[in-house]
């Protein structure tokens, strides 16, 4: 995430990670104000063994699309709500050029949830274990809803 300011959404990623157990690393690295961090980072993922990058920007949120252009790596992007209630943060992450592409979730903690929802179907299809727990909670999920409003 772009900033420690960021956290208090991004902890509901983690969160739901958690839940399906999935070993993740919790960093602050940003585009614009520490770029040889996010270098540094990306030239160590493949040694680190990552396999996809959730990243969340608020405001010229530029973090997801910058990693994006760096790695052949599955980026998400999550825009953090701001001053402009993230649609600044969400324009910055979704338009991105045609060639460069990040998948962008909802702004907030829809997006964050969601982000690490949208892993784990990614990781699905490699590991067989997600796969069955990613059912499980889609079935229970489902159950959870409401029939009736009232
Ligand atoms: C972005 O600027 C961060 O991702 C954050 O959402 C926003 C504001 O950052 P702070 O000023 O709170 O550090 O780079």
């Amino acid at each position: 995430m772009g900033s420690k300011s960021d956290w208090k959404t991004m902890v509901h990623c983690s969160d739901t990670l958690k839940k399906f157990k999935i070993k993740h690393e919790i960093k602050v690295i940003s585009a614009h104000r520490t770029p040889r961090r996010l270098h540094k980072f990306l030239d160590q993922a493949k040694k680190n063994k990552i396999e996809i990058i959730i990243a969340a920007a608020g405001g010229a949120a530029h973090l997801a699309g910058v990693t994006a252009s760096l790695t052949t790596l599955p980026v998400l992007g999550v825009p953090i709500e701001s001053k402009l209630k993230g649609l600044d943060s969400l324009l910055s992450t979704v338009q991105m050029p045609s060639g460069i592409p990040v998948g962008t979730l909802a702004i907030g903690k829809a997006g964050a949830i969601n982000a690490a929802l949208l892993a784990v179907s990614i990781l699905s299809v490699r590991y067989n274990k997600i796969k069955t727990k990613l059912e499980t909670y889609r079935n229970s999920f489902e159950r959870r809803i409401p029939k009736k409003p009232f």
